[in-house]
């Protein structure tokens, strides 16, 4: 028996309904694996803000720090919108991955071939859609200093910085090599080195990097030109390595190539050896309660769990495989149902997927 503490945190909005769906299907595996998963609950954005005065509570930070995996649903949501950036919810985020490190954010994209005649774009474009964006998670725009707001000749201004190291650019690309090489051998790397300095020593440290991986193919390529490539020739990429604004929204972007955003995993790997799971999602306050999130994209992110944290590939898989038979099956939550298909309800969609697992 393997035993394994998972710190939980749920957030807000569809947050806490995306969770519970994952950890039951958590909870499954376990028993049919005979592992001991004991889930920890934390407070983070909002919910954080509201019972603690703070987006990441030191509570939930010695939490997810001692876990050995953190299931995070997700932040933000119309309550906190009026409060200054130092104190929002999406604060919370940020924080916690940059406590632990968590610099390689992997956000595999693959279109399932059950909703692919659904897609809004044509069938032979997302076919073969199977690609890995690797965002660098913990520096760049997100966290560049000086970020403020000042008084210049008479009116406000807002600044953020983007700032990259060497060694931050070194590491992701050795990342998104290594990554590479487990799939089909080919790294696209993102920037806007045309008009950004940061970009043009993110191309030099990539080509550097690169001299160690002979067998991967790499491209440099414009963030717009990006952009367009992957509603053009999506299938074209295998693994995307990008600064963590332009991963943010190519991830997005990408997300509408399988159908919903609400099928998009992630999972944020760094140098403690804790990973975090997040659906690449927001919190959807609009559904939020409503019992009509779909909970795909964080039962996805439980299974990456499994797999980069606690090497568990065959469980792993099992759920894999359960995601792709319901949707086989035709089960499609309000994201993904087409109009003439009744939508299933997130606790409905989570107990099929369990049951697929058996
Ligand atoms: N589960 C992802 C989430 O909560 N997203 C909200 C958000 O603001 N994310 C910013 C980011 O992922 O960098």
């Amino acid at each position: 028996m393997t035993k394994k503490t998972i710190a939980v945190l749920p957030g807000d909005g569809i947050g806490p309904e995306v969770t519970r769906a994952a950890i039951k299907v958590l909870e499954n595996i376990a028993d049919l694996h005979d592992h001991e998963f004991v889930f920890q609950e934390g407070l983070i954005g909002g919910s954080a803000i509201d019972e603690k005065g703070a987006p990441l509570p030191h509570e939930t930070k010695e939490l997810s720090a001692l876990s050995d995996g953190i299931l995070l649903g997700a932040v933000g949501g119309p309550k906190w919108d009026h409060l200054p950036g130092g104190n929002r919810p999406e604060k919370g985020l940020l924080e916690i991955r940059k406590s632990l490190d968590l610099y390689a954010n992997l956000r595999p994209v693959k279109a399932y071939a059950s909703l692919i005649e659904s897609s809004p774009l044509k069938e032979e474009i997302v076919a073969d859609v199977d690609f890995l964006i690797v965002r660098e998670l913990t520096g760049g725009l997100y966290f560049g200093e000086p970020k403020m707001r000042e008084e210049n000749e008479g009116e406000m201004q807002a600044v953020d910085t983007l700032v990259y190291k060497t060694s931050e650019i070194k590491r992701i690309a050795e990342r998104a090599f290594q990554s590479a090489r487990l799939r089909k051998g080919k790294v696209v790397s993102v920037d806007k080195a045309n008009v950004l300095e940061s970009s043009r020593l993110w191309r030099e440290i990539v080509d550097d990097v690169r001299g160690g991986y002979p067998d991967v193919e790499l491209e440099h390529m414009l963030v717009d030109n990006a952009a367009m490539q992957l509603i053009a020739q999506p299938a074209s990429f295998d693994v995307i390595v990008t600064e963590n604004t332009f991963g943010d929204i190519l991830s997005d972007e990408a997300s509408m190539l399988t159908g919903s955003l609400g099928l998009l995993p992630s999972a944020s790997m760094g140098s403690t050896g804790v990973g975090l799971y997040e659906p690449v999602h927001g919190s959807a306050p609009d559904i939020a309660g409503e019992n009509r999130a779909n909970p795909l994209a964080a039962i996805a992110s439980a299974a990456m769990m499994l797999k980069y944290g606690f090497e568990m590939e065959k469980e792993a898989e099992r759920i894999e495989a359960a995601i792709e038979k319901v949707l086989a099956d035709g089960y499609r939550t309000a994201d993904i149902a087409s109009k003439s298909e009744e939508a299933v309800t997130t606790a409905e969609m989570t107990d099929a997927v369990v049951k697929a697992l058996e």
